[in-house]
């Protein structure tokens, strides 16, 4: 069978949608931090959509910040890659032209800093996963003790982080005299854009006051939210999809049908005509946020480790069955009660949307993949929902349960934990030495017996 490639794409049959676009024309104008699965399923996605819709040079230079899978999945496929989406019923494959390259950062970080510092680069996006930033999730400031941190300081013109890669090449783009990229940050963290704004600052505040400066002067950093369940791609969906294009592609994402994007109106320079493809452009993005983080990634880490202790494997599953759909529903009515009104959003009906996104029996969402990085999730997707209810006189018994269930998690993988606080965290014996890792939980909650009381009980 043919591997996927711009030479190839006359050959597929015509029920597979394929870029509007030639990609081999395309001007690079984003440069992407993190070109894992959520990445090619959701923004590059947008990007494609809104490149047929309103033209304009943003082809994506993706870059992987690890390891070289992603570069040899997509580059000698010429940087396409088909999204398989899949519910219930249907499975279709759409063939994404908008990636022209993807950069390996370890192996040449001067490539992709020259690149984000390029004149033409008016965006970087990035998706790094929540532990990708080096922060304290508590506190959201950056862990200036974190080895990645410690050595970038030490070579900044090497670095590896995705915080030290960035601030170099905003530090590239003043040195050239010209206008900076926009930074949109695109993970599951509460204030994205502010969150990733203050660590590029005190980042570069412990090279140089000058840098930390201009970048707080001349940089923008909206908010996002983003919003698509995309699991791990499998052999199994890389077979389905290459009976319907009838080509290999190594670089295949699978995604649910659904997709939302809300962006904060705050560009530094211009950006793709993403509105025309769906996306929200809005002038607040934190009611959407709070809204997703809280009720959707929730319910998720709930039913991920309250799943994972009964024995399923996928989120479908586990919200089949009747104890955890009830858990579901009443941990999405304990975020709910926390949020102020969203504007157009009815958040009964939200609730329902999730529960029937989490039923899709088409996508094997597995729970040991939102299980992972736990230290890093909690914080935003069930602390927030404790605390503030508490503050307001009310208990939060399932969002508890789920805080419980995930120290169960914790003292069952052992030394399988996948955790940037594994060696941590798996060391920690009695829940009192849970409650007093402050990167976690913070200084107020553990002081707070609404919280601790219904805990210990559970976790004895
Ligand atoms: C999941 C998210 O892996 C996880 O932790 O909760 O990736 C979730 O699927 C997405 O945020 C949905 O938009």
């Amino acid at each position: 069978m043919k591997r996927l490639s711009r030479a190839a794409l006359a050959d597929l049959p015509a029920v597979v949608s394929r870029p509007k676009f030639d990609p081999a024309k395309l001007a690079r104008g984003i440069v992407h931090l993190g070109c894992g699965a959520f990445h090619r399923a959701h923004q590059a996605w947008y990007t494609q959509r809104a490149i047929e819709a309103a033209g304009g040079d943003w082809g994506i230079t993706g870059a992987s910040l690890r390891g070289l899978d992603v570069p040899a999945q997509l580059n000698p496929q010429d940087g396409l890659y088909g999204v398989l989406f899949l519910d219930d019923t249907a499975r279709r494959v759409e063939i994404m032209g908008v990636i022209g390259e993807v950069l390996h950062a370890p192996s040449d970080p001067a490539a992709l800093i020259a690149r984000i510092g390029n004149i033409s680069t008016r965006i970087v996006s990035s998706t790094v996963t929540e532990k990708g930033y080096c922060h304290i999730p508590a506190t959201g400031d950056l862990d200036a003790k974190h080895p990645d941190i410690v050595t970038d300081l030490a070579n900044p013109d090497r670095p590896r982080s995705a915080i030290g890669l960035l601030v170099a090449g905003l530090a590239r783009a003043r040195d050239a005299g010209h206008a900076p990229p926009t930074v949109l940050c695109c993970d599951n963290l509460p204030s994205n854009g502010r969150v990733v704004a203050k660590l590029a600052a005190q980042y570069a505040g412990l090279r140089d006051a000058k840098l930390r400066d201009w970048i707080e002067r001349n940089v923008a950093f909206p908010c996002t939210m983003i919003d698509r369940i995309v699991p791990a791609t499998t052999d199994e969906d890389r077979k389905a999809a290459a009976a319907i294009t009838g080509a290999e592609d190594l670089g295949l994402v699978v995604a649910e049908p659904f997709a939302q994007w809300v962006i904060e109106d705050k560009f530094g320079g211009p950006r793709p005509a993403w509105d025309q493809a769906g996306a929200q452009i809005v002038p607040d993005v934190a009611p959407f946020e709070r809204a997703k983080l809280r009720l959707l990634n929730g319910a998720h880490s709930a039913l991920a480790y309250r799943g994972l202790a009964k024995g399923h494997t996928t989120v479908a599953e586990a919200i089949a069955d009747p104890e955890l759909r009830a858990a579901t529903r009443a941990i999405m009515k304990e975020a709910a009660a926390t949020l102020a009104p969203v504007p157009g959003l009815d958040l009964d009906s939200y609730a329902d949307a999730l529960c029937a996104r989490f039923a899709n029996r088409g996508i094997r969402h597995r729970l040991i993949q939102i299980a992972m990085d736990g230290s890093q999730k909690l914080p935003q997707r069930l602390l927030g929902t404790i605390s503030e209810n508490s503050a307001a006189g009310r208990d939060a018994p399932e969002a508890i349960k789920a805080v419980a269930a995930w120290i169960g998690h914790v003292r069952r993988e052992g030394a399988k934990l996948q955790d940037p606080l594994a060696a941590t965290l798996t060391s920690l014996r009695g829940l009192d030495d849970f409650l007093a890792c402050e990167a976690v939980f913070g200084t107020e909650l553990p002081k707070n017996p609404r919280f601790t009381t219904p805990l210990r009980a559970l976790v004895q």
